[in-house]
């Protein structure tokens, strides 16, 4: 029986930073790596198309990612492949006794080629036929009512007649995801019977084993964010038999993406501003997700001479995305006579106002801190007066 796993395809991920026209764009190419996944089980005939979480990236999608997973549905059904969906911790509601809150796989499961197992609460388990032969599909969606540490496969077991995966969207202890999150154990995994174990969750794509069961993890069909820049993103296309199981990792090209990390003590020069540019124009290209880090300890002479609109303006115009991080950077401490120096109040707050518009890239953000400093002045001035009145 042929069988293709993926998950974490993340549909209608939301960047906070992007362009609305970005976000379309990038949107759009999340749906095509998704395409891609299902243009392969056509050309390959396979029995099953299985989806181990995080379909979707909300809870609630918007219409357009809903309309376009049940067209890529209705293309498998059309090929003769049925869709088995568990929940993700993206795209389950976190409370499912909140009113009105229902899980969007609930919209897709009205097609008769869609199963949905919710699997709240322990495995939910299913008998398929296919033209290939029976096998048994276990699915166990994200459930937020467990707490960190619990294993959501405590005392599942399958029974040993038929081939059998099961599809869980959870960590797999060993592999350090978020802390404080529930792990599926080795041991339960070993202990359940299932031939293959097909989890969802993880972004990154591997395959162990936990005794007799083959453990593949699908990886996302995309790098989410820059944390993500070193995975592989694809999926397994599998060959099951009761105790037999081949898998392929098929890869997906990403969109291209890239990380620059500028050390600030690299910029103690006349023109630190061309010096980062120089060395941005080497990896800016207009199809890439691009971040640029400035890390360390930069001096306050160079970073006066740093312009960071400007950085932010080359790199924005020349790459799909641009993202300028600077958490990393701190400024040097300033030296003062000894004697001590006369400090004027409203210099101070003026000149501190424009350091911080100087490295804010977002209008908004400039706005609010001009504002802030009206607030700031009239307050000042303000507490002036009633103390001359004392
Ligand atoms: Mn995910």
């Amino acid at each position: 029986m042929k069988i293709v796993f993926t998950a974490d395809n993340h549909l209608g991920c939301y960047y906070a930073r992007m362009t609305p026209a970005q976000l379309e764009r990038r949107r759009l190419l999340l749906r095509q790596a998704l395409s891609q996944v299902v243009d392969y089980a056509l050309d390959n005939e396979v029995d099953l198309f299985l989806q181990g979480g995080d379909l979707f990236d909300q809870p609630d999608p918007r219409n357009v990612e809903i309309a376009f997973a049940m067209g890529e549905i209705k293309r498998l059904e059309a090929g003769g492949i049925r869709t088995v969906l568990i929940g993700g911790n993206h795209d389950t509601p976190k409370s499912s006794n909140a009113p009105g809150s229902t899980a969007p796989h609930r919209i897709l499961s009205h097609s008769s080629a869609v199963l949905y197992l919710a699997g709240i609460g322990g495995p939910e388990a299913v008998r398929l036929s296919t033209c290939r032969g029976e096998l048994i599909v276990g699915g166990v969606s994200s459930d937020s009512g467990l707490q960190p540490g619990d294993d959501p496969l405590q005392g599942c077991s399958f029974p040993g007649n038929l081939p059998s995966v099961l599809l869980m969207h959870c960590s797999l202890s060993g592999h350090g995801w978020m802390a404080g999150e529930p792990v599926a154990s080795r041991e339960s995994l070993s202990a359940c019977g299932a031939d293959a174990v097909l989890l969802g969750h993880n972004h990154r794509a591997f395959r162990e084993r936990a005794g007799s069961a083959v453990i593949l993890s699908a990886g996302a069909t995309e790098r989410l964010d820059f944390g993500e820049i070193d995975n592989n993103p694809g999926f397994w296309a599998l060959e099951l038999e009761r105790g037999e199981v081949r898998a392929d990792f098929i890869p997906l090209t990403p969109q291209p993406m890239h990380r620059l990390r500028i050390a600030a003590e690299e910029l103690a020069l006349d023109d630190p501003t061309s010096f980062v540019l120089k060395r941005l124009s080497k990896v800016v290209d207009e199809r890439s997700l691009l971040r640029l880090d400035i890390e360390g300890m930069l001096d306050r002479v160079a970073y006066h001479r740093l312009r960071l609109t400007d950085i932010w303006r080359f790199g924005t115009e020349r790459s799909f995305y641009f993202d300028l991080g600077l958490n990393g950077m701190t400024l040097a401490e300033e030296e003062f006579p000894t004697k001590g120096i006369s400090v004027d109040p409203e210099e101070e707050l003026r000149r501190a106002a424009a350091e911080m518009i100087s490295s804010r890239c977002e209008d908004n953000e400039r706005l609010l801190v001009e504002e802030a400093l009206a607030a700031s002045l009239t307050r000042l001035r303000g507490e002036g007066r009633v103390r001359s009145n004392d």
